[in-house]
């Protein structure tokens, strides 16, 4: 008898059978519970039922914390982030230089003041903008939005990591200011020491003062995002993307569009000086400078380790959702051990990829073992750091890849892919193949996408009611 196991959030579940089960055929996945899977606390409806709003602000606004891990090793921050955690790091810029870079010290300093910073999730109105020696705090610029709990004020935006490349928005912006930017951070002790470059390609700056933030969105960033708070207090409001029926190839968490109705975050966070939070992918999230000070910080995205055990316990809803449409590339690469079998692009049903499971296995079990290891995975991939596509086969998390994870694995994320494209009306089918090459889902034209987001809401509708 085998020891067949399958993991589930943090739960680890052992079934004992005669042969190998189909433990993620895609008929059967069940995706972990949101409440369950992100230790959020106040998912109890019945908790809210007979509050007043104010009542229900005030519980909103304490409970829904996220871990605050004071010492925390390599090994617990990769598996936290692989599995896709929120949680908070508590004074971890006590030894940058920029610890204390608060909106005053940019719209002082001889470096800095100069460069020009752009208003964001203004209402309508063309985006400000104005160097940081403008007195741009005096402004009030209206966000629009009617939800009461939503930042009613424009904050603003330094995205100095674009100066690297051409386009760069402002002439105001000077290469010298992103590597004094990239010289005043250190790489927190428990990241991977590759992480380095890429939070130098990444730091972008944000300043807000109370009642400022941005408006609930989702970002297209495939890896995990940090955002360390230099200066003030914010708040942040998070949600995980939610489980889908359909196929959407129209983005469904448009900036502040969640803001027309009432949206329940899983986490409200405060954030204070010195603290760093770690934002899974593919997240809706929403900010607000609280108390009395203007708010600065900076956010940089990381991609050692990714957040495979996410993206591969939550994949049917992640090939589902075109917001997160820049990972379903990248996790193609991860599930095929980057084969590149074009036709492989449009996913296969379960039991026929299981048998191309097999072959691909043949290749990289070159020892015949029956194993795939950490160095033959690597070997094919000739990627020797790269251990994403090992983590996303490794269901037991034992170190070791059996051939029968790899069918689960590749079978998997092959069935998904297949029925998404398959489900996709014929005429748009292309837009899941093509994309990221010539062009993106981003930006077709806004007619093709209304009429692809409410094929998709009725399509949904109609699954949810069989
Ligand atoms: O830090 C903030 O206030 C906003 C950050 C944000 O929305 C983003 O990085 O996408």
């Amino acid at each position: 008898m085998h020891a067949c196991w399958i993991v589930l959030g943090f739960a680890e579940i052992v079934y004992f059978c005669d042969s190998v089960q189909d433990v993620l055929d895609p008929s059967s996945y069940i995706e972990p519970e949101d409440a369950v899977y992100w230790p959020f606390s106040n998912n109890n409806e019945d908790a809210h039922k007979h509050m007043n709003s104010e009542q229900e602000a005030k519980l909103l606004a304490t409970q829904n914390d996220a871990p605050r891990i004071t010492d925390m090793s390599t090994s617990q921050f990769d598996n936290l982030i692989r599995d896709g955690q929120v949680f908070v790091v508590p004074n971890i810029s006590s030894e940058w230089e920029m610890k204390d870079w608060d909106c005053n010290f940019f719209s002082k300093d001889k470096e800095f003041r100069t460069a020009e910073i752009q208003q964001q999730y203004s209402n309508g109105a063309d985006p400000a903008i104005v160097p940081f020696e403008s007195g741009w705090t005096d402004k009030d610029i209206p966000t629009g939005v009617a939800n009461q709990e939503a930042p009613a004020l424009a904050p603003f935006y330094w995205g100095i990591k674009d100066v690297q490349y051409e386009d760069a928005a402002f002439h105001s912006w000077k290469k010298a200011m992103l590597t004094r930017v990239q010289k005043s951070f250190k790489l927190p002790h428990f990241m991977a020491p590759g992480n380095l470059a890429f939070m130098r390609r990444t730091p972008e700056f944000w300043f807000g003062k109370p009642g400022a933030g941005a408006k609930a969105h989702m970002d297209t960033h495939v890896g995990t995002t940090m955002s360390v708070q230099l200066a003030g207090t914010k708040r942040w409001r998070l949600r995980a993307l939610d489980a889908r029926r359909a196929p959407y190839l129209a983005m469904i968490y448009v900036d502040g569009d969640l803001d027309s109705t009432r949206w329940e975050p899983h986490y409200n966070i405060t954030l204070s000086k010195g603290d760093a939070l770690f934002v899974p992918p593919g997240f809706v999230h929403e900010t607000l400078t609280v108390g009395e000070g203007c708010a600065s910080s900076v956010t940089f995205q990381f991609g050692n380790p990714m957040a495979v055990r996410y993206y591969r316990r939550f994949f049917p809803r992640v090939r589902r959702t075109a917001d997160i449409h820049e990972a379903w590339p990248v996790i193609q690469g991860w599930a095929t051990l980057g084969s590149d079998d074009v036709a492989l692009k449009a996913g296969l049903p379960f039991t026929k990829a299981k048998s191309k499971a097999r072959d691909i296995f043949k290749v990289v079990d070159t020892n015949k073992d029956g194993i795939a290891s950490k160095a033959e995975v690597s070997r094919l991939l000739k990627s020797p750091d790269d251990d994403h596509s090992f983590t996303w086969h490794d269901l037991n998390e034992d170190g070791q890849v059996t051939l029968s994870e790899f069918e689960q694995g590749f079978a998997f994320w092959a069935g998904i892919t297949h029925t998404a494209v398959a489900e996709t009306p014929r005429k748009w089918r292309k837009y899941q193949l093509q994309d990221m090459v010539d062009f993106n889902i981003e930006d077709l034209p806004r007619e093709l996408t209304q009429k692809m987001w409410e094929w998709a809401k009725r399509k949904e509708h109609k699954k949810s009611e069989l």
